[in-house]
């Protein structure tokens, strides 16, 4: 058992490396590349972009040490049946859930837009969850894979920080998983709720988890 001390807000975390996964939520072409439905919802994806340097460096760093990691992918079946019509109808995006795009079919699984970005592709024996809600635990089999692979801890890193990351926190923390949400390896179309959705968690003496960044867990790890 390797035992590790991660610097963060509010207060410093010990935990196993066999009992700590990253999970890494929704880097999907989707929402970083232009066409997709980040930007059918009105947004500027390149701020996505800044998170994939830090990932890619984190999960080079964990892979190392042969820690789990655990992709997701927001989407739905081609036939919408998952898709529940109050989130597909929701707004006044310039495509809807499952009209076609630059990127095929907007948030439909198997389609090129719902691909996890090549920079950040899994490798051979990293579960990916396909989930159809925003949080990664909601009708997906996440929690079966951390309690088979006796998880503890999670390494929260992905987009967008306010919307999927924090939604996915929030599940994890109430199902008793500790989360450390690593800041840089983390990015919203909005940079204030960036900042404001971290606050949110290490507040209250860490309400719902962890604050650190990835230097800081390489840094633990190395
Ligand atoms: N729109 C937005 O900020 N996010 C999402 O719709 N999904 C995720 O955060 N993955």
């Amino acid at each position: 058992m390797t035992n590790v001390t991660i610097d963060a807000k509010p207060a410093a975390l010990s935990c196993s490396l066999q009992h700590t996964a990253a999970i890494i939520i929704d880097m999907q072409r989707d929402f970083v590349e232009p066409g997709g439905f980040g930007e059918t919802l009105g947004n500027d994806v390149s701020l996505l972009r800044r998170a994939i340097a830090p990932c890619k460096t984190l999960l080079d760093g964990l892979r190392a040490k042969g820690m789990l990691v655990i992709h997701t992918r927001e989407g739905h079946r081609p036939d919408l049946s998952d898709a529940p019509p109050a989130k597909v109808s929701r707004g006044a995006p310039s495509l809807r859930i499952g009209d076609m795009g630059a990127m095929g079919r907007i948030l439909i699984r198997g389609e090129p837009g719902h691909d996890i970005i090549p920079e950040l592709a899994p490798i051979a024996g990293e579960p990916i969850i396909d989930k159809p809600g925003k949080g990664a635990f909601y009708a997906t089999d996440l929690q079966s894979i951390l309690i088979n692979r006796q998880i503890d801890t999670l390494l929260v890193c992905g987009v967008t920080t306010e919307v999927c990351v924090h939604t996915t926190v929030r599940e994890a923390n109430d199902r008793g998983y500790r989360c450390v949400v690593v800041s840089d390896c983390c990015a919203s179309y909005f940079p204030e709720f960036h900042e404001v959705a971290l606050r949110m968690v290490a507040a209250q003496g860490g309400i719902f988890g962890w604050v650190s960044d990835s230097a800081r867990v390489l840094e633990a790890i190395a």
